[in-house]
This record gives C-alpha cells, structure tokens and sequence, in this order.
C-alpha cells in the first residue's frame, strides 16, 4: 500500500505524526523541499505542530524540477524520516518506532501540507509568499543559490514580497537555511541588490522595514536517498514512500531571534535563539564542513566510498585531526575555541556512523562554493599570522587533484561544479597548481599567495607520486 493520509491509521502510534496533518494550516513556505529540508526544518514544524501550533505547516516550493512534488503530492506531502544509527539513544529518542537491522528508526513526517513547482506555477509560488497566514519564508538553495542573485529563488522571492506589499499582507521574515556564512544577511544583500536592479523603490522600502533576514546555523548530516532508503522505509513502515529521506540523530538549529511576524516556539524542541550567529556558524563551517571537504578531496581519488571509511582510515583520521589542531581551531573566535576540542571529539563519532553511507561524492559537489567558506577564513588568518596552513594546503592540493577527474585506481568521475568548465578550460592550458589557485571566484586575494602556492604545489606532487595515504602519512 502506498503512503497517503488514508494509511496513518494502520502505522503504529510511534511512527504516526502526533498530529493530525488535516488540520494543520501553513504558515511558513520553504524554498527548495530537497533532502536537507525534509530531515530538518520540516521536522521542527512537524514538532510544532505536535506540540499544538497549528498554522506552522509548510508550503513547499521546489525551484527546478517537479519530480519531488510530483511524488510528495501523490502520497498527500508525506514521507517517512529514516533515523539512522539512533541505538545509541539520540535527541530524536520521543516519537519513533525502532527497527532495521542498523538501529533505524522510522517516522512520517506530516508538516509538508502544499508542493508546488516553481517553473510550472510562478503566480501560485509568488501569490503564496502573499498569504498574511505565511510568516516564515524558508530558504535551502545550496551555496550557488546565492551566487548571481539571478537565480530561481531571488526572482520568486522579488515578486511575491511584491505580490505581498500590494496586498498589505505585512512583514515576512526571510529564514536562509543555508551552510554559508553570515546566511541571512547575505541574502539581504542579494535581495537588495536584485530589487535596485529592478528599480522599484516601494519595493526597497518595503524591505528594508518589514522584511527580516535572521542568520541562522543549520545542522544535520542528510545523504541522499537511494534505493536502501526505499527499501528500508518500507520494510519499517509496510508501506510504499516514493521520496523517503535518511538522517544522523544529531540535529542543531541556531538562530537570530529576529522575526518579522512571529515564530514557533523552537525552543521546546531544541532550537538555540541568541543574538550572534557568527560563532556557531564559524565553528560548524570551518570544523564540520572543512573536515567533509577535505575528507571527499583527499578521499574520492584514493578509491574511498563514503565518510565512515574515511574516518575509519588511520591516515586520513588524523589528518583531519591535525588539520582541526593546527589551522582551523587556532582560527576559530575566542567564545568557542575552548568548546572546540569537544566538538571535534563529538564530530568524529558523528562521522563514524556506519548506517548513513554519507557518499564523498556527494560532498565533493560545488566545492567551488564550499571552499571559501569552509577553508579559506582559516588559511587567510595563518598566513596573515606568519604562518603557513600546511594541513589546507594539503587538502587544496587534495581538490586540485580531484578536478583532474581520475583517481589512484584509475577510476572516473565527473566534477559536478558550477565552474567545472571554467576550471577544466585553465587546467587544460597551465600548470594545475596555478590554474586552480589563480582562480580568483575561489581563492580571491589568496590567488597571488608565494607561501601557500609553494606547500600546494609540494602536497599536490606528493599526491600524484604516492597517493593520498603515502603523501599523508
Ligand atoms: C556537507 C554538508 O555536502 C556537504 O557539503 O558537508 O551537507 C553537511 O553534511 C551538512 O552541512 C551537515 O549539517
């Protein structure tokens, strides 16, 4: 039997929402309803709504294809959460059936209560964000969403916050869910700059006063689904989830407590309100994702399929660790430097979870628009301190190597890259170390660097020559 509301009744209570979907009435409108957004955000309004507020439901936007609003809508925005590798007693401990061999827990998410294409349906999309019962537009694009402020997103969110002045349907909070840096205000920025560009100037005033862009700090470990996810939602649940979506027990949220219009009460679930995002969001960014990046660049050549194996390599685990030592957590603010060496012991148990086959490849996608993020910060204050960020530059190296596209075992792959061609085009015609590193979009001010051109150029030989587990050793 396939998912659908009709087939809550036979599940058993723990694996039920502990709602009922029917009557829950949106109130926020997510962009972008991939994976990450269903094991996250849509979790805690799910909880929310458990919990009795009943107008936080969401209304999914997705911005590209409608293949996931297709499946969603024919089992009524409901899917099956996979919590992976929870024997151990995680955060997600209430509301959850156990079963599977890996400890799995299983549960149907009802928070999702609309989807719509974007491309096949932009009035219904922007007459959404219009809707004075939305207050919450939530946002996950990935890092290039943000890039040319062109994209999908900004133009959907330009003429529903137009849409929404004209019906003086009031002041909206734009919530960016994204691993970037300073997130929300950076898609102020965007904003801004595409509604100069349109010239309008109510609509700039409408943004600038009613309009708020909390930061936030996301966290939770989300591969993609494949077809052991399938099969392992049905085997938990007996029924058919065409877009079921696997997660980690872990799930942090850290947010701006700056909403235009109001907001769930997150923090009964867990979620951390506080003034300052940025050292949340450094610590998560330059310890979690800098040690993922460098994991995939260094590990996808040397023939290494997923995350667990790669920590589980004693060469690779400690680089990663030495990599934390000695660049990233000298580098990281003074508020949460002593918290740091807690957090890296917790990531390492994190990374070892053998149920999620979190795949390297997977990560290695858009490294163009991760690495200034997760890298960059903390190789600029070493440099600028005198001294040189040996273990970046090694994992530099490492992403030098992975956009030749070939491996130590002669295997392939293709570089799934916003700048794949503009980079394959430079490798073609210089030296790779100076073809990768004089990529300005990237590597900025860093391009010109002497000092951290000559330790890339030194790990990227020794890589080719010896292999990632002969030059890390
Ligand atoms: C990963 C992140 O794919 C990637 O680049 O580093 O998606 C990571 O799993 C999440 O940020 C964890 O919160």
């Amino acid at each position: 039997m396939k998912l659908s509301l009709a087939a809550l009744a036979g599940l058993p209570a723990a694996q039920r929402p502990r709602h009922d979907p029917r009557d829950a009435r949106v109130g926020i409108v997510h962009l972008g309803i991939g994976n990450f957004h269903r094991a996250h955000q849509a979790v805690y309004a799910d909880d929310a709504l458990a919990a009795g507020e009943r107008g936080w439901a969401i209304c999914g936007i997705n911005l590209r294809s409608r293949g996931i609003v297709d499946r969603l809508n024919a089992q009524d925005g409901l899917y099956t959460l996979l919590v992976r590798g929870a024997a151990d007693g995680a955060n997600e401990a209430d509301g959850a059936a156990k079963g599977g061999d890996l400890g799995t827990q299983a549960r149907i998410v009802g928070s999702l209560r609309e989807a719509i294409a974007y491309p096949d349906d932009p009035a219904r999309a922007a007459a959404r964000l219009a809707d004075p019962a939305v207050r919450i537009v939530s946002l996950t694009i990935t890092e290039k969403g943000y890039a040319d402020g062109e994209g999908g997103a900004i133009a959907l969110l330009l003429d529903g916050l137009a849409a929404r002045m004209a019906a003086g349907a009031g002041g909206l909070t734009l919530l960016s869910c994204d691993n970037l840096s300073m997130n929300g205000d950076t898609l102020r920025r965007v904003l801004r700059e595409a509604v100069a560009r349109r010239g309008d100037a109510a609509l700039a005033g409408f943004v600038d006063q009613r309009i708020e862009c909390p930061n936030t700090m996301v966290d939770r470990i989300v591969p993609a689904t494949g077809e052991a996810e399938l099969r392992e939602a049905r085997a938990l649940t007996r029924l058919d989830d065409a877009c079921p979506v696997a997660t980690e027990p872990f799930s942090q949220w850290v947010i701006e407590d700056r909403f235009a219009a109001g907001r769930p009460d997150w923090a009964r679930d867990g979620v951390q309100f506080v003034r300052d995002v940025a050292p949340f969001e450094a610590m998560k960014l330059r310890l979690l994702n800098a040690a993922h990046s460098a994991m995939a660049c260094l590990g996808v050549p040397a023939g290494l399929d997923t995350v667990d194996q790669a920590i589980a390599d004693p060469v690779l685990r400690a680089f990663v660790e030495r990599m934390w030592r000695e660049d990233l957590i000298p580098t990281l603010p003074a508020e949460v430097r002593d918290a740091a060496p807690g957090y890296c012991a917790a990531l390492l148990g994190r990374f070892a979870n053998p149920a999620l086959g979190h795949r390297l490849r997977q990560i290695a996608i858009d490294s163009s628009q991760k690495i200034p993020m997760r890298w960059l910060p903390s190789a600029r204050e070493r440099l600028a301190a005198g001294e040189v960020p040996d273990a970046l530059a090694a994992a530099i190296a490492g992403w030098v190597r992975f956009l030749g596209g070939r491996g130590e075992h002669g295997e392939g792959w293709e570089v799934d890259d916003p700048h794949a061609q503009a980079l394959a085009q430079r490798l073609a015609r210089a030296d790779a170390v100076d073809a990768v590193l004089g990529f300005e979009p990237v590597f900025g001010d860093l391009a010109g660097n002497a000092r951290l051109a000559g330790r890339v150029r030194h790990w990227h030989r020794r890589l080719l020559a010896e292999g990632t587990r002969g030059a890390l050793r």
